[in-house]
């Protein structure tokens, strides 16, 4: 019987078409051969690769599904491979992608006056600027809409105040796409330059997870933001919640990425460690464990993969897509929660990747929407009652 090799167990790779192949697969090499050999010491240092990012704008990751203003214009299931290798590579990779392409350049292409897309989309398309997003606060996770930041009308400019928390990107970022009320109590969405008075930015330390990545507070005090900087065809929660819609479209496929990679790692470890004289592969309880983390990871592949045929048709619910996203990242964090027992002590240690993806996972359970908030919104979807206790 011919043994099984790899992390497509049911043909997955058949139903992709000959572009998509070769892109994930070109993403995949750039990112062994760049970005694995930094990674660990990243991670201990608590600092991302910035001199990475120009390259990852070659590469065309960043607005790939955009069209025009130097974007690579892929389809749907060409972008979750690429977030899928970048996210098998680290969760932090993946973040810098996701943020720069769903969460500044989506609302920019989508919202955004002409002179905005023109002005920014194409220098953030090369990685030669970088933006991030602001919606949360400290006192407002998973309710962004009773949102304290304020966008003040005077004159000719909207003035800014409040602060927003655990901010992807914060410090280093060229420009901020930060969602404020306006003076009817409507949340807007507003592009604030670095350098702007009134802007600045403090980095958040002693994370345990996330830490080959920049999370920052962002802080606005009195911030004059001229009026053709206020992106003009959007209104109301609808606008950040649209961004989020494509930024946790690539979690569901980057989760499975960081699970391939624990699953990987996990099945080598398990056919070369022996105890009782024997590979710890042969034991039972072991295969039902790399069973189950198969199984999973093709459930979730097939999910992503569907979801993301169904966003090229232009059919996708934002419902489906807290489905994906909910259930790929609880799915990858159980695999490398897994992956991790598997290998015992050695389990522990950044010489291998499990741990570190193990941790990322974690944040991502929570950001974009914890777990707990996708459930609510596909229990509100198919009962049609509020389960948020509003
Ligand atoms: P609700 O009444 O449900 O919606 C208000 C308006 O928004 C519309 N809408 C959406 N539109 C597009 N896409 C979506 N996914 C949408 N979801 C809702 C909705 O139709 C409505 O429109 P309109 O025109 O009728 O007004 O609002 P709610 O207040 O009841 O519900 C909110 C809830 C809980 C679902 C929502 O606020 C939520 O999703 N909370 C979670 C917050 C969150 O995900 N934050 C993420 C912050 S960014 C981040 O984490 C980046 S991590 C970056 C990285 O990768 O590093
Ligand atoms: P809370 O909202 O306080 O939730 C705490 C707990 O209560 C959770 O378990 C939640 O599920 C539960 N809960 C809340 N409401 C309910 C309810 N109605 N019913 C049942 N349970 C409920 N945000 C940005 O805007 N931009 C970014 O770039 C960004 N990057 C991030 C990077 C990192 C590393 C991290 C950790 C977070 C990032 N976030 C970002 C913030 C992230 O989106 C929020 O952390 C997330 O939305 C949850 O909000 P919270 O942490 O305030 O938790």
């Amino acid at each position: 019987m011919e043994k099984f090799h790899g992390v497509d167990y049911y043909g997955i790779e058949e139903l992709l078409s000959d572009e998509e192949r070769m892109i994930r697969d070109a993403v995949r090499d750039w990112v062994e051969a760049e970005f694995l050999p930094v990674v660990t010491e990243h991670h201990r240092a608590g600092t991302f690769p910035v001199h990475l990012i120009p390259k990852l704008g070659e590469l065309g990751v960043f607005g790939a599904t955009l069209k025009g203003y130097g974007c690579a214009g892929l389809n749907h299931v060409a972008y979750g491979l690429i977030m899928q290798e970048l996210e098998r590579g680290d969760s932090g990779l993946r973040s810098a992608a996701s943020v720069q392409s769903g969460l500044v350049m989506h609302p920019i292409h989508a919202y955004g006056s002409e002179a905005q897309k023109e002005a920014w989309l194409p220098l953030l398309a090369t990685g030669a600027k970088v933006g991030c997003f602001g919606l949360t606060e400290p006192d407002h996770g998973s309710d962004p809409g009773s949102m304290k930041t304020r966008a003040r009308r005077q004159g000719d400019a909207f003035v800014l105040s409040g602060t927003k928390l655990w901010i992807t990107n914060g410090s280093i970022a060229d420009v901020a796409v930060v969602w404020a009320k306006e003076d009817d109590g409507e949340i807007g969405g507003f592009l604030v330059e670095r350098g702007t008075p009134g802007f600045s930015t403090l980095d958040i330390h002693g994370k345990f997870s996330m830490r080959a990545s920049i999370t920052s507070e962002l802080s606005f005090q009195d911030c004059r933001i001229p009026l053709a900087n206020k992106l003009p065809s959007v209104r109301g929660l609808r606008g950040p919640l649209g961004c989020l819609s494509q930024a946790r479209y690539g979690i569901a496929w980057g989760a499975v990425g960081a699970a391939m990679a624990c699953y990987d790692w996990a099945l080598q470890y398990a056919q070369q460690r022996v105890q009782f004289g024997k590979p710890i592969a042969s034991f039972q309880l072991v295969q039902q464990k790399l069973v189950w983390m198969l199984t999973e990871i093709t459930k979730a592949q097939l999910l992503a993969l569907q979801l993301g045929r169904l966003k090229d048709q232009g059919t996708a619910r934002a419902q489906q897509i807290s489905m994906a996203k909910m259930n790929n990242v609880q799915m990858a964090l159980d695999t490398a929660r897994m992956a991790r027992d598997i290998m015992g002590a050695a389990g522990i240690v950044d010489e291998h990747p499990v741990i570190r993806h193990m941790l990322n996972l974690e944040t991502v359970n929570t950001y974009e929407g914890t777990h707990d908030i996708h459930t609510l919104i596909i229990g509100r979807d198919i009962t049609g009652l509020d389960g948020f206790g509003l």
